[in-house]
């Protein structure tokens, strides 16, 4: 009886770490890379942010060894006049897509350190305390 009794303790135990983690990560992100350009051009950062969760979260920020600088910019063509906006963070609704993309929402890198077909790391801050740790393919001015 008594034995019974710790295995459904260890049970809850295991269910509680579960959840923690869980929560720990509310954004799945694929696709993940950067667009390594020649000299000194800054790297643009581009991924797809999938917010399994039920609570809306946003990305305030990001950081990587492979970077300088690394923000996030929105892309904007104003009356043919193309400009980039630095943005505070970008809003990931509850069970809902976002995608950083060229000519769209993207990461910023300045003063790049990597290499075309390897991998680097970022760091992207949560608006819920949290980060999510993610590895971006380096790739050419091409995207290959
Ligand atoms: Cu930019």
């Amino acid at each position: 009886m008594k034995k019974e009794r710790n295995v459904k303790r260890l049970s809850l135990v295991i269910l509680a770490i579960s959840v923690v983690s869980a929560q720990a990560a509310p954004l799945d992100i694929t696709g993940a890379w950067f667009r390594s350009l020649p000299g000194k051009l800054p790297a643009g950062g581009y991924f797809t942010a999938q917010n399994n969760s039920r609570r809306d979260v946003a990305i305030t920020g990001a950081m990587s060894e492979a970077c300088g600088m690394l923000m996030i910019h929105q892309s904007s063509n104003k009356g043919g006049m193309s400009s980039m906006e630095m943005m505070e963070q970008v809003k990931v609704p509850a069970r809902a897509q976002v995608t950083f993309a060229p000519g769209g929402t993207h990461l910023m890198c300045e003063g790049a350190k990597m290499k075309i077909g390897t991998r680097v790391p970022v760091l992207l801050k949560l608006s819920d305390g949290t980060a999510v740790a993610v590895a971006f393919e380096v790739k050419g001015a091409t995207g290959k």
